[in-house]
């Protein structure tokens, strides 16, 4: 990706091949500017539209991505990386949060009617907010996309979007769709740029009543700053390093299954991936022989072939940090993977082995930064409390989960892990209708569910006097 200002587009790097997948155009501030007062012009005819209207228009954009899903998943694994049938799943699910909120829009935005009072009769009804924004990263492209528009634009506003310059072409593709499928122009705008420019444009605008926000802390803390006096509502999705719990009364198969998943699907760069896995210590030899295997069968490359289980990293750059994060890991010894693959083919991509690292002592950066790529820490723990306690020693709050047949210990892990959401007996895995978002460091509001639908309207009280 180049986005040097002196240019006028981007250009998208396969990160299987390190071939130009596309180009898209590099916006700049006035261009963030027009698509905002356009979305205005759209957001006063849209808010007028009727429920079920939206709804219908929601439910064709979904049906258009399902029929166009194998062309789209393509074109996210040529610019994203991830493997074919991964991408598939993420359009898939694409679909299915827009369902989810055609079949909600029209009943689930109510109002109270309150008793009569001295001065009258008063009731409450939910109205849109306005010209909403969202800035998206580029691991999840177009998961994410659907869960910053869909309630948004179901709930009667427009939305200027920005996806990362690492993917923006999928965006491109079903925003196409979108309109298509009846969307008027305006409601769902997509800009095409730098973080530093467009994303800085719609942070600091006025004229934007709520900005989503997925990607790192440290832009996550620049967005806040810029958007700070400018009056809009914000969401706040900063990644995590969620941990796994594997308690001694665990079914091992299956939480080794699940820890596999859980960590190599994306090849790591998911915000609810497993990035830390705590094992109890009667079952952690065979546990962690049996993760061993299961980890050493999954064969790394390019995502577009057949049989491929994990792709290559988005950038460079993650590479890089892949590299560094093992370089300073301290006491952890390596039991699988660890290099980064070169040799024929492999060169000209940013493939990485899947790789388990065990008992990396309490100050690695394996603990305690948020790792984006295919590198698990294990480390054994004596009691599921010291788990907790070991768990919960980190910034983050996103996810977390805990492999177990007991009620007990699911309850106890439940109420005291810092998380936003908590699994039990499976991890990554996030259905449209359940709110998902984090605490602590992982920011804050929350997305999906009936939570997000009210997140885009506000509610207005009305007092009638007989
Ligand atoms: O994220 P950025 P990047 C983490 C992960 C990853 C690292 C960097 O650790 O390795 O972040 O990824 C836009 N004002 N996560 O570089 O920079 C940017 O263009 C406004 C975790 O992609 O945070 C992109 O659209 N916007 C996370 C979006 O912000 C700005 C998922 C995210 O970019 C901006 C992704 C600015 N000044 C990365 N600078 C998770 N866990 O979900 C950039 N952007």
């Amino acid at each position: 990706m180049t986005d040097n200002e002196s240019e006028k587009s981007i250009t998208v790097t396969n990160p299987a091949t390190g071939e130009i997948a596309g180009t898209a155009n590099l916006c700049n501030a006035d261009d963030t500017k027009a698509a905002i007062e356009k979305a205005y012009a759209a957001y006063l005819k849209w808010s007028a539209v009727s429920s079920n209207r939206r709804a219908a228009i929601l439910f064709k954009t979904a049906e258009l991505v399902r029929r166009n899903q194998d062309e789209l998943a393509r074109l996210l694994t040529t610019e994203q990386g991830k493997i074919l049938p991964e991408a598939k799943n993420e359009v898939q699910g694409f679909a299915a949060v827009y369902e989810f909120y055609a079949s909600i829009t029209g009943t689930a935005l109510t109002g109270d009617a309150l008793p009569k009072s001295d001065y009258g009769y008063a009731f409450t009804k939910r109205e849109p907010i306005g010209v909403c924004g969202a800035i998206i990263p580029w691991n999840m492209p177009v998961l994410i996309m659907a869960w910053k528009t869909a309630p948004a634009i179901a709930a009667g506003n427009s939305i200027v979007l920005k996806p990362s310059a690492k993917t923006p072409l999928t965006a491109l593709a079903i925003a196409a769709l979108a309109k298509e499928a009846g969307m008027p122009d305006g409601v769902l705008e997509i800009v095409t740029g730098s973080g530093e420019v467009v994303g800085r444009a719609l942070a600091q605008s006025r004229d934007i009543a709520s900005l989503s926000f997925t990607g790192s802390v440290a832009t996550g803390k620049e967005v806040e700053k810029f958007s700070c006096g400018t009056g809009k509502r914000l969401i706040m999705e900063l990644g995590g390093s969620d941990p796994m719990v594997v308690c001694a009364d665990a079914d091992i198969d299956k939480a080794v299954a699940g820890a596999v998943s859980g960590r190599f699907y994306n090849c790591g760069q998911t915000c609810t991936a497993i990035k830390r896995l705590f094992v109890a210590d009667e079952i952690a030899d065979e546990f962690t022989a049996k993760l061993k295997a299961e980890t050493e069968k999954i064969t790394v490359g390019n995502g577009i072939l057949k049989g491929i289980r994990m792709g290559p990293l988005n950038s460079r750059e993650g590479l890089a940090g892949i590299e560094s994060a093992l370089e300073r890991r301290g006491t952890g010894e390596i039991v699988s993977g660890g290099e980064r693959l070169t040799e024929g083919a492999f060169g000209a991509g940013n493939f990485f082995e899947p790789t388990i690292v065990l008992n990396p002592d309490g100050k690695s950066p394996l603990l305690n930064e948020e790792i984006f790529g295919p590198v698990l820490p294990v480390v054994s723990v004596d009691s599921l409390e010291s788990a907790i306690e070991y768990a919960n020693r980190t910034p983050f709050g996103l996810g977390a989960s805990v492999w177990t047949k007991s009620l007990r210990n699911s309850y106890t892990f439940a109420e005291n892990i810092d998380a936003g959401i908590v699994w039990v007996n499976r991890h990554l895995k996030i259905p449209p209708e359940v709110p998902f978002g984090g605490e602590k460091a992982s920011g804050y509001g929350r997305e999906n569910g009936l939570d997000a639908l009210k997140h885009y309207t506000r509610e207005k009280t009305v007092i009638i006097s007989p």
